[in-house]
């Protein structure tokens, strides 16, 4: 059979399509694989009870290691959960398609199940515990009947981390056992943290797929517990509970009761030609650019400038030596496919050229991925993300908007040196930026903290395919956190507040907008590559050599503060894109006043002043 038409063939054999069929069947594995149980009573215990209830065939007990992998991508062939991809094309790497009505996150299923609707807040879906594990026990009484279990120990955050956290992830899904091994750092050294000290902190996960149906589909988080069960969904930010359940979510709620950051956001480095770095955080909401910004390959006038990534989509940040010093607890970068390209960001080109995972990509004819806004002309055939045949003609895109890639971090090119280091990077500059095609100007600095704290509590951006719902929405998604906050938004406010008054050397906070658009509809930025010259303003403010000038919402650049050396933009585009609109500025002061208002009376004093003071400076 010809290479093309076995591609086919395996496209159309999609497992979604066969109802009949269990979706998730059980492996036998040989002896010593799936079979090393951790010595921790308290981890013996918990799979026992969740074996109990959900009744699998199996228990497999994840190690981590190369043979596991290598037997699961095997049985994952068989059982049509990935397709091997084109050898030489793409070495080591796989598709997955996730079914079609399943292919993001579910931000009206998610649920903070705190003993009290208050502790979860305005922001947050809330249901009553008690009441919550009884209807999720109740699906998952015998789910997992005819398939295996696997049990994956992990940790977030570098081994010799202070920040580091142990979590159990039990899932009856091989894409997220695959995914896992990629995302977090799995096996053994997860067991070894843990240690056999039945009393020690970690956090219990369950998932299963159940029958992938969108009306038995609940993510839901218990803080108080440490535990998470999400059941229905097999997509990646609802099932990888490593990531936004743990990382962020349950992240968030033991930062603030210990006193650090869990944040939606990437820390980079970047390096002077003399040698000097410095390392900044950006609070981004999702498939608004993290990934891209982390990854930035600086124009060629910046010669000698290099950006290097710790982390593109989450940071844990603690307060060491009156500095904010950042983690990323995450292994790999599960990140958006559609726009990636040569052009885009070279460096997540090299990342996903090999050893990846694909979900809900195009297939060629070739065996290799292919999605909108890729380098060169679109195929003449491929198979979509649903399975079905896709030409250039078909009104259909080839690639789901919200395809992903898992890739470890180890392909990134320019993975930062520091990205083991325990005692995390110390931040210079936090930016908090949205997709906003009006009203926010390219680049500004806060006057102070709290000013800063304004700036992510006030943030906007148009609403993307990451979640199901309308796209291009503008909704307030204070920090990006607004779907990720694992408890009340005012007390999280305040917290950001009280971690300023506890920082002697805080970083300076600024606000980016990549997205806004001229009247011909299109950005008036080039932005990805040509954002190093608003990093470069961002270094020039922290090292005091960089010029702006006071305005009512901040510290502007000038066109003259910002590197505008052998850019391809028409200076009337520079000066609308740098200034402000008093009038836009009227309406967005009140969208703050109604978010505020809308929130209930949980906004801190401070932040209303904050509001107060930026009213009164457009007065003057
Ligand atoms: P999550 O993984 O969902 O948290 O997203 P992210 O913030 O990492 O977003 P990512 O970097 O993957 O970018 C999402 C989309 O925005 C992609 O389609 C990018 O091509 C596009 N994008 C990123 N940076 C820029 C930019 O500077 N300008 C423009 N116009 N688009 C950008
Ligand atoms: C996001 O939506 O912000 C992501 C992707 O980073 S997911 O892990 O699916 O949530
Ligand atoms: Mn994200």
């Amino acid at each position: 059979m010809e290479c093309s038409e076995n591609y086919q063939l395996l496209a159309l054999r999609a497992p979604w399509i066969d109802i009949m069929k269990d979706i998730a069947p059980a492996v036998s594995p040989p002896v010593e694989i799936g079979d090393r149980k951790p010595a921790n009573q308290a981890v013996l215990d918990w799979v026992q009870d969740v074996a109990k209830l959900t009744q699998p065939e199996n228990v497999f007990w994840c190690d981590g290691s190369d043979r596991e992998n290598e037997f699961l991508i095997e049985q994952s062939l068989q059982q049509d959960v990935l397709i091997k991809l084109n050898e030489k094309k793409v070495p080591r790497s796989y598709l997955h398609r996730s079914n079609p009505n399943d292919v993001a996150r579910v931000e009206q299923f998610t649920f903070i199940c705190t003993p009290t609707k208050e502790e979860a807040g305005p922001t947050n879906n809330w249901s009553d515990p008690a009441e919550t594990y009884s209807k999720l026990q109740e699906m998952l009484k015998g789910a997992m009947r005819g398939r295996t279990m696997f049990v994956i120990p992990y940790i977030m955050g570098p081994p010799d981390s202070p920040l580091t956290k142990v979590g159990f992830e039990i899932t009856d899904s091989k894409y997220v056992v695959l995914s896992m091994r990629i995302m977090t750092r799995m096996g053994e050294v997860a067991v070894k943290r843990l240690g056999n000290d039945p009393k020690a902190e970690w956090n219990r996960g369950v998932h299963s797929l159940l029958d992938v149906d969108p009306t038995r589909r609940f993510i839901c988080h218990f803080p108080q517990d440490n535990a998470i069960i999400s059941v229905g969904s097999g997509y990646g930010g609802n099932v990888l509970l490593s990531k936004k359940c743990l990382a962020l979510r349950i992240g968030s709620y033991l930062a603030r009761k210990q006193g650090w950051l869990a944040e939606h956001m990437l820390i980079l480095g970047v390096e002077s030609p003399e040698g000097k770095k410095h390392y900044v955080a950006a609070a981004f909401p999702s498939a608004c650019g993290k990934t891209n910004f982390a990854m930035l390959i600086p124009p060629k006038h910046f010669d000698g400038w290099k950006v290097t990534t710790v982390g593109d989509d989450i940071a844990w940040m603690r307060i060491r030596d009156g500095r904010l010093h950042a983690v990323n607890p995450e292994n790999g970068y599960f990140g958006v496919v559609p726009g990636t390209s040569y052009k885009s960001n070279p460096n997540a080109m090299k990342s996903i050229e090999h050893d990846t995972l694909y979900t809900n990509v195009a297939l060629t004819d070739d065996g290799n991925v292919w999605w909108e806004g890729k380098d060169g002309p679109p195929p003449k055939h491929a198979i979509d993300w649903k399975g079905n045949d896709w030409t250039p003609d078909s009104k259909e895109k080839a690639a789901h908007p919200n395809s992903r890639f898992a890739t470890p971090m180890r392909n990134n090119p320019v993975l930062d040196p520091d990205v083991e280091k325990g005692e995390g990077v110390p931040i210079s500059a936090i930016i908090f930026g949205g997709r906003r095609s009006d009203t926010l100007p390219l680049a500004f600095q806060a006057f102070d903290w709290n000013h800063g704290v304004y700036l992510g509590a006030t943030m906007a951006s148009e609403t993307t395919a990451a979640a199901t719902g309308a796209v291009g929405q503008v909704r307030r998604d204070p920090m990006a956190m607004l779907p990720f906050c694992g408890y009340n938004i005012g007390d999280y406010f305040r917290h950001w507040i009280e971690i300023g008054k506890r920082l002697s050397n805080p970083p300076l906070i600024f606000n980016v907008n990549w997205f806004r658009k001229g009247e011909n509809g299109k950005f008036l930025w080039p932005g990805f590559g040509d954002n190093m010259r608003v990093l470069k303003w961002i270094i020039d403010r922290c090292e005091k050599t960089g010029g702006a000038v006071e305005s009512p919402i901040g510290w502007l650049p000038s066109p003259h503060d910002v590197d505008l050396e052998e850019l391809d933009v028409e200076h009337k585009c520079i000066v609308e894109i740098l200034g402000i609109d008093h009038e836009e500025w009227q309406k967005e002061l009140n969208a703050h006043k109604t978010f505020f208002d809308s929130l209930g009376g949980v906004v801190p004093e401070e932040l209303l002043k904050q509001r107060e003071k930026l009213a009164a400076r457009f007065k003057l």
